[in-house]
């Protein structure tokens, strides 16, 4: 393309494309109260499913009385595990290779396990009924610990007894679910026991729930005349979900239509599977009606796809100086019930070797161990890159302490071990290849931005003054440089249930010059519509609003593997801009026929085809359209339509550098945080505006999770925050300001040079909350104390450094 021209210019800002912060299109119909969730699809005759749930953590099922429930007017069927048996849909295969009971078969495993499905007119009959089911249940002995269940004699899933080899290899004890081991044991053991310094830390991220503000729900239509299948929902992978649909239920596959409707947040709680969309859809083939079933807050809270819970020790070995020599990291991951988690099958664990983070670590290895326990299983959740969040979090706080036994600046120490701009690609100890990156840029830049030196002196004169008495508060800062790992994934190594993990976009343009694109992934929130078309305009030249994107119709759109991950820009978005350049290369050789020309002898300028060397004269994208469609043109069929399946060569790697500056009230553990900076790198920027969003957003919820969010179980297996008066969501009261910055460091494979973001703030936001808050009693020896730092917490800390008098 010749440089812009005024003229040029002018057009290009014209077609809203690349770069622009064009409003999200979406948001006419959202802030008018005309989106379309699945509970406000309401079909003619639908019925209301609600479930029996368990009581019990961990329990016999002895007998289920449905009698009382029937009696019931308005109650429709219930249905129970022995129902389904004879389907072979009493239980399911989960995305992680395990499977899963859709109905208490027998026993139940988890609080708020499925045991009976009811089905009613209304939702409050099927409420009604539920509590007439009579279910008496035998309690068995409850493990939350996945320490304690890897030593216990209770076997938990008596299904797998015996069973010594598992989706992911041996298994070593009945509670044991994988071993999975990455990089040098050996070798890393070498250097440790060589190393000048060494530190060892243990830490617990704890169990997380994104919460979404719409819960899981479906709404299935078994059409018995036609075969039929339609079924809504929540899907982060609506044509996965198809394909399991089809493959437990024996329904063809074109029998299948699945439709995720606009969805109110996703946020990894509704990429897996659950019992809900497997009953609906029951129900609907044995009633012969259309069933709805959507969870309430508690249910969602309760039962649906958790994230984290991840006892992780960390070893580094570092010269005197603090260069990084070697890294161990042992991971003990609590899964619950059944491995549900989503990652692609060859990482059980996910990406958790990414956790050399952002530096040169020449020697490293890890291994994870999944335990089952007597909590919801899962889990992929929360702006998770697939386990990248746990990964920031241990090498983020593994720097810091660090830092504090050579008695070093946490900054200068990132600083001197960061993988230099020259080295990338960059190969990893644990396997990756990094695409691009240039981290001391973006380092130095924060650091500038906050007046790092500064905050230090500040942060010294304050604690001589908390010395000396005149102050109670101490001042953290939280510093945190993440390696993000997006775009799951290069076929060759990604898959999910064998499904290769590409994604896909289908345009057509329409004879007057505008266009529909439909991709294989399903915005919930992201603003895909606005953003995808946006790329599509500088491809083609033709005014983002004039561009319809459709997503999550399984009937219309092509195959793809859905949204999760921050996989949708970087392969989906990919497979959009590959589309627009087929698209583009049609155009041409109409252009040039039009033009009387060379297909050659013409170039893309913006929105048109002009000749070379005479830029006057030009046919525009739009009449190309026209022209598509009304002439004959020798050697080429009628029409302009393309389709990419997309499968990418590498990930890509965004990066950020964050600086969280916090004060604390040592008496009372509130925090305040004065200042937050996030400078991210995610390559070519789409749509600036809507990375903003996304990394506030992002950054809300590693507040929520740093200071205050957790799903917390008692002994018995009890959850004790399954409501909203327990567990910590944050309002604008306690969200701070936060300034955003950005580097663009493009990657090099993929055909934009984008990134993914929509995972970073949040991957990054955890460990630079954490690590303001332990910055702050760093001088007074703290080394290293468990999230979530909640007030309680916080002062707690501070007793016990003797901080109180
Ligand atoms: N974008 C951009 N320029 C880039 C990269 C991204 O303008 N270089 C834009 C994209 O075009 C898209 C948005 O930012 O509109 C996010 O893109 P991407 O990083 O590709 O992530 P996905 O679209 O695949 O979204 C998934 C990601 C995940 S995994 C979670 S979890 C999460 C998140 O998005 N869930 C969300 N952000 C969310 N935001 C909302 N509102 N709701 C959710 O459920
Ligand atoms: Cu890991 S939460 Mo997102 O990948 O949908």
């Amino acid at each position: 393309m010749n440089d812009l021209t005024p003229d040029s210019k002018e057009r290009s800002t014209n077609l809203k494309g690349l770069g622009c912060s064009r409003k999200r299109v979406e948001d006419v119909r959202f802030v008018q109260g005309k989106g379309n969730y699945v509970d406000d699809i309401k079909l003619p005759g639908m019925l209301h499913g609600d479930f029996v749930r368990s009581p019990y953590a961990h329990a016999r099922v002895i007998s289920i009385n449905k009698e009382a429930a029937l009696a019931l007017p308005g109650v429709v069927a219930v249905l129970t595990a022995e129902d389904l048996a004879p389907l072979g849909l009493h239980w399911m295969p989960t995305l992680a290779g395990d499977k899963q009971m859709v109905l208490a078969d027998g026993k139940v495993l988890f609080q708020g396990q499925e045991v009976a499905y009811v089905v009613a007119n209304d939702r409050y009959i099927a409420a009604d009924a539920v509590e007439l089911v009579e279910v008496e249940y035998e309690e068995l002995p409850v493990l939350t610990d996945p320490f304690e269940a890897l030593n216990s004699d209770v076997v938990l899933r008596e299904d797998l007894e015996g069973q010594t080899e598992g989706a992911h290899g041996p298994r070593k004890h009945h509670n044991h679910i994988f071993t999975w081991e990455q990089g040098e044991e050996e070798a890393t053991n070498q250097v440790l026991d060589s190393a000048e310094v060494v530190v060892t830390e243990s830490m617990y991220y704890h169990r997380t729930h994104p919460c979404p503000l719409e819960t899981c729900g479906a709404v299935a239509s078994m059409d018995a005349v036609t075969g039929k299948l339609t079924l809504y929902g929540t899907f982060q992978a609506p044509h996965a979900i198809r394909t399991v649909v089809s493959l437990i239920s024996g329904i063809e596959e074109h029998n299948i239509r699945v439709i995720s409707p606009d969805i109110g947040g996703g946020f990894g709680n509704k990429v897996g599977a659950y019992s809900g969309y497997v009953c609906s859809v029951v129900a609907s083939i044995v009633t012969g009606k259309p069933v709805k079933w959507v969870e309430d807050r508690i249910e969602n809270l309760m039962t649906t796809a958790f994230a984290r819970d991840y006892w992780m020790t960390g070893k580094i070995a570092a010269t005197k100086e603090g260069k990084i020599t070697g890294l161990h990291c042992q991971v003990t991951a609590d899964h619950g019930g059944f491995d549900a988690c989503a990652d692609p099958t060859k990482f059980p664990a996910g990406f958790m070797n990414i956790c050399t983070g952002s530096y040169d670590i020449p020697t490293a290895y890890l291994a994870v161990d999944g335990v089952y326990t007597n909590k919801a299983p899962g889990g992929v959740s929360y702006r998770c890159s697939f386990r990248v969040t746990e990964a920031v979090y241990f090498i983020e706080r593994m720097i810091e302490v660090l830092a504090i036994e050579l008695d070093m600046d946490a900054a200068e120490l990132r600083r001197i071990n960061f993988i230099k701009k020259e080295q990338f690609p960059y190969q990893s100890a644990l396997g990756w290849e990094y695409d691009s990156g240039d981290y001391h840029r973006a380092w130095d830049k924060a650091m500038e931005a906050v007046g790092y030196q500064g905050l230090r002196k500040e942060q010294a004169e304050r604690v001589e003054a908390f010395k000396r008495g005149e102050t109670r508060k101490l001042m953290g800062i939280g510093l945190t440089h993440f390696t993000e790992i997006v775009g799951a994934g290069p076929v060759k190594n990604c898959d999910i249930l064998g499904l290769g993990m590409f994604d896909s976009c289908e345009i057509r343009i329409h004879p007057t010059g505008s266009a529909i694109a439909r991709l294989g992934t399903i915005s919930q929130g992201q603003g895909h519509a606005t953003t995808f078309a946006q790329i599509l305009a500088s491809e083609i030249g033709l005014p983002a609003d004039s561009i319809t994107i459709e997503e999550g119709d399984t009937d219309t759109a092509p195959y793809g593997l859905g949204t999760y991950g921050s996989r949708s820009t970087p392969v989906a978005g990919a497979a959009t801009a590959m589309a627009g350049r087929k698209i583009r290369a049609k155009a041409q050789m109409i252009a040039a026929y039009l033009l009387e020309v060379h297909d050659d002898d013409v170039e893309f300028d913006v929105d048109r085809f002009a000749v070379k060397g005479a830029p006057e004269r030009f046919k525009t994208m739009k009449e190309i359209a026209f022209a598509a469609y009304n002439q004959a043109i020798p050697g080429l069929e009628p029409g302009l339509e393309a389709v990419s399946y997309y499968d990418p060569p590498n990930m890509t790697y965004p990066f950020g550098a964050y600086v969280c500056v916090m004060d604390i009230d040592v008496d009372t553990g509130v925090t305040e945080i004065r200042r937050f900076y996030a400078l991210d790198d995610c390559g070519t920027r789409i749509n600036p505006m809507i990375i903003e969003g996304q990394v506030h957003g992002g950054l809300t919820e590693a507040l929520a999770v740093a200071l205050g969010q957790e799903i917390a179980y008692d002994e018995q297996g009890n959850v004790k925050t399954g409501t909203l008066m327990d567990f910590f969501l944050p309002t604008a009261w306690e969200v701070p300001n936060y300034e955003t910055d950005h580097t663009v460091t493009p990657s090099p494979h993929h055909p934009i040079g984008a990134k993914g973001v929509g995972e970073s703030p949040h991957v990054g936001g955890v460990p630079c909350f954490s690590n303001a808050v332990h910055d702050a009693f760093r001088a007074f020896g703290l080394r290293h104390t468990n999230m979530p730092h909640d007030h309680w917490r916080i002062w707690r800390t501070a007793n016990e450094l003797g901080l109180h008098g």
